[in-house]
């Protein structure tokens, strides 16, 4: 794209050439933002479950669809809200990597652990539900909706400085591989919307 600015002439004074220039700022990074990418998502049912008392994590669930293929590869929530984010995903134990269990604060169920506050699966049976994080993000294939829900993929936010509580609401921002980002309301609840 091709963008022209205007020369001031000779008889702008300083101020109004500064004015000039200071518009043709915003016009540049105006048209630099719409030349990004052209890939738009449509997110849906965004929630967050309640903390338990004791909880020190909590998990946000939506439904995205995406306009383009495209990746899920991070989120991140105001500091007071949690300390970090990663994109998890909820598999059963057998399905586990070896290896893959020795966090042994990510061996559970992150509807269970929200449920229950309990951190303590240090030996968890085969068939037992666990999660770990989504290391090279979440796809979003072209027009299919991918839902993030209780027992399934969803946004793990940890080292929560307080519960999440009921009817709080807060920004999360979701980061995709294509290089745009989104801004989702999240509202704090006992059950999906
Ligand atoms: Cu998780």
């Amino acid at each position: 794209m091709i963008t022209t600015t205007t020369t001031p002439t000779g008889r702008g004074t300083g101020p109004r050439r500064l004015m000039t220039a200071a518009v043709a700022v915003v016009v540049a990074a105006t048209l630099l933002a719409a030349c990004g990418s052209d890939d738009e998502f449509e997110i849906t049912g965004a929630w967050a479950r309640t903390s338990p008392v004791s909880a020190t994590a909590g998990a946000v669930y939506m439904d995205i669809t995406a306009d383009a293929n495209d990746r899920l590869i991070a989120a991140s929530v105001p500091a007071d809200v949690a300390d970090s984010v990663e994109i998890h995903e909820t598999v059963m134990r057998g399905d586990m990597e070896d290896g893959a269990m020795n966090d042994g604060e990510m061996a559970m169920d992150d509807g269970e652990m929200a449920e229950s506050g309990t951190e303590e699966m240090d030996a968890p049976m085969d068939g037992a539900m666990t999660m770990r994080e989504l290391e090279d993000g979440l796809v979003l294939p072209v027009g299919e909706t991918v839902n993030l829900e209780p027992g399934g993929y969803h946004v793990m936010l940890l080292d929560l400085p307080d519960p999440l509580e009921t009817g709080d609401t807060f920004d999360l921002t979701l980061e995709f591989e294509s290089g745009e980002s989104q801004v989702v309301s999240i509202e704090v609840r006992d059950d999906a919307p």
